[in-house]
């Protein structure tokens, strides 16, 4: 239901589920954690999170499983989302979510736990669990309002209405619209980072995810900590002695 691949520098994280168009199943949740964990021992310089098929992402929790379940395991069920999900921000790598039609609900939720989204011309996206009776519960209403802002986070959860790809980039819900085929278009797209060295990446992304859980005086300290730590790299010396040289820089991530 999960298949992890290798490809040129990147971890590719597939979910394979058509019969119910990648719909998260509990066990499938554990599968992406799995997943997420070894993606950060490989090698690669970035993660594509992605779903097999032309027609969804990922289209939600597994409605059927969610019904008829005792409060506890339904609290623990999203506690274990949430953390599986929260594997992505801490990950080593940034993680890219390349969203091919439906991600709805729990499939929304994965790609906005992404530290970057694209999104095909068919992408939907939507936090549609009020239209049945529920809310989300992957983290949809935390990470949303970080992302595109408070009043349209309130419209968008209470609505339950769907966000194509154009409207979705124009509200900074998605990072790009880029063309298929997907997976070429979303290493091209990664290249963009994964071509700086992968120690000041790391640190400017944390500096950056970091900002949303401060105030704006304890965020900038931070900054300066981090700032600090990169000014100590072999690459930081390695990139402003290839400014002064007048030369492309050779990144060792170190
Ligand atoms: N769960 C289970 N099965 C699904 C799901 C789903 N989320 N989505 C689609 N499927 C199944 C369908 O039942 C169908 O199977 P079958 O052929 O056996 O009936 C198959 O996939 C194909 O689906 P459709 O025939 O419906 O395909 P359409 O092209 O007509 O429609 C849609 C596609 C619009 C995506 C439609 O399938 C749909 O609306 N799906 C549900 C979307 C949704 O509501 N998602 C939110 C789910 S709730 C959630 O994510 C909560 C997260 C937090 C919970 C915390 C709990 C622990």
């Amino acid at each position: 239901m999960i298949e992890l691949s290798y490809q040129e520098e990147f971890a590719v994280l597939t979910l394979r589920r058509p019969e119910a168009l990648n719909a998260l199943s509990f066990s499938l949740i554990d599968d992406i954690g799995s997943a997420i964990a070894e993606a950060g021992r490989s090698e690669a310089r970035a993660l594509i999170v992605t779903g097999a098929g032309e027609k969804a992402f990922c289209a939600g929790a597994d409605i059927k499983e969610l019904q008829s379940r005792n409060l506890g395991a339904q609290r623990a069920g999203a506690e274990r989302g949430q953390e599986v999900f929260a594997l992505l921000d801490r990950l080593s790598i940034p993680s890219v979510a390349l969203v091919n039609g439906y991600a709805f609900g729990g499939g929304c939720e994965l790609a906005l736990a992404c530290t970057l989204r694209i999104a095909l011309p068919n992408a939907k996206f939507g936090l549609p669990e009020v239209k049945l009776g529920l809310i989300p519960g992957y983290g949809g209403t935390q990470r949303l309002p970080r992302l595109v802002g408070m009043g349209r986070s309130l419209e968008l959860t209470m609505t339950g209405r769907t966000v194509a790809a154009e409207e979705a980039l124009s509200i900074g819900l998605v990072n790009r619209i880029v063309q298929p085929p997907g997976l070429d278009a979303a290493f091209s797209y990664a290249r963009e980072f994964t071509g700086n060295g992968l120690r000041a990446v790391q640190l400017a992304r944390e500096a950056v995810l970091r900002a949303a859980d401060l105030p704006l005086h304890d965020g900038l300290r931070m900054e300066a900590d981090l700032s600090t730590l990169a000014y100590q790299t072999s690459d930081a010396k390695e990139g402003m002695q290839a400014f002064v040289d007048k030369r492309k820089p050779l990144f060792r991530d170190e």
